[in-house]
């Protein structure tokens, strides 16, 4: 009988939560940055193989929530842990430990099934380094197991997922084994333009910064696509930066996505971005609520 099951990952911000699951994947569903708070829902990659079905959740970093949007993410994240056959913890190993580690074991510690502590990011610490950490998390007896990688750059993610599939559930796949993700087009593109903002800009922008597309035009006759799509800001003063001297920056950020889009949907694009000021848009439920409604569509097993 083959194995099929939810994966999930949860932890702080940063931790490395969605490197690892596009590292499992070996496939970029979510996007990455070195700014917290970076994804804001409950991401689903799928891993499809002879061992059976793995449907991995990743989730948005768990941090104390200043905005309805924060509120949002986070129920996210507990819904995705909640739905989890194996839940695993991913601490970044570089990080000294706080008190925000310690809620979130907490909340981990009250979920049912099989338990995974991942430490993640060896790469940036020394071994010796390591050992006591490990022994922290063993005494807790929270944890099936205890796995020490690097999402960046591989190591012993194999290992990992040897440990995954043996406490995976037996059964039947839960989606189309030809699938990587659920979610949309649509959904994906509006995430890759909003990784170059957060590559390109620094400080609050990140996490006051939404990507809503507008328009999407298939141009079959000339083998393109033309996406119109608004950088939402909070305040006139991030619309300057997002916009950049004599329009530099979103300039730059337009060209980074073109190319990343051109490669990810395998057509040429033609990318317009706009930036908008939307006071106060993390608190605005009905918008909030259109967001999350590009996220997931229904798909049959
Ligand atoms: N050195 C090192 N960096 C890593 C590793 N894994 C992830 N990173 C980096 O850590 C940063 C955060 O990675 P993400 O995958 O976006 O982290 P996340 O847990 O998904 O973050 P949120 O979505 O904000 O909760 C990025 O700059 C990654 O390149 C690792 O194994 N080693
Ligand atoms: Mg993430």
């Amino acid at each position: 009988m083959a194995k099929s099951g939810t994966v999930t990952f949860v932890g702080r911000p940063n931790a490395g939560k969605s490197t690892l699951m596009n590292r499992l994947l070996g496939e970029k569903v979510a996007i990455v940055s070195d700014k917290p708070q970076t994804t804001r829902h409950r991401l689903v990659g799928i891993l499809s193989d002879e061992r059976g079905q793995m449907v991995f959740y990743d989730t948005p970093g768990i941090h104390k929530p200043l905005h309805r949007l924060n509120r949002q993410m986070l129920r996210h994240a507990m819904d995705a842990m909640n739905d989890a056959d194996v839940l695993c913890l991913l601490v970044d190993v570089a990080e000294r430990t706080g008190s925000g580690d310690a809620y979130v074991l907490d909340l981990v510690g009250k979920a049912e099934g099989p338990r995974v502590l991942i430490l993640n990011k060896v790469d940036r610490v020394k071994k010796p380094d390591l050992l006591p950490r490990i022994a922290h998390y063993a005494e807790t007896g929270l944890f099936e197991e205890i796995v020490p990688i690097s999402a960046r750059n591989g190591d012993n993610c194999d290992r990992l997922l040897d440990v995954l599939w043996k406490l995976l559930p037996e059964g039947e796949p839960i989606y189309d084994p030809e699938l990587l993700t659920i979610h949309p087009e649509r959904f994906l593109v509006a995430e890759r333009i909003r990784e170059k903002v957060l590559e390109l800009t620094s400080e609050e922008l990140p996490f006051s910064t939404a990507v809503v597309i507008e328009r999407w035009e298939d141009d079959e006759e000339k083998g393109l696509v033309r996406i119109y799509a608004t950088i939402l800001v909070e305040r006139e003063g991030q619309k300057k930066i997002i916009v950049g001297r004599q329009g530099q920056m979103i300039k730059s950020i337009g060209t980074a996505a073109r190319l990343d889009l051109e490669e990810f949907l395998e057509r040429r694009v033609y990318l317009e971005l706009y930036a908008k000021v939307e006071p106060g848009w993390r608190e605005d439920q009905a918008l909030l609520a259109t967001l999350d409604r590009d996220v997931d569509v229904e798909m049959d097993s």
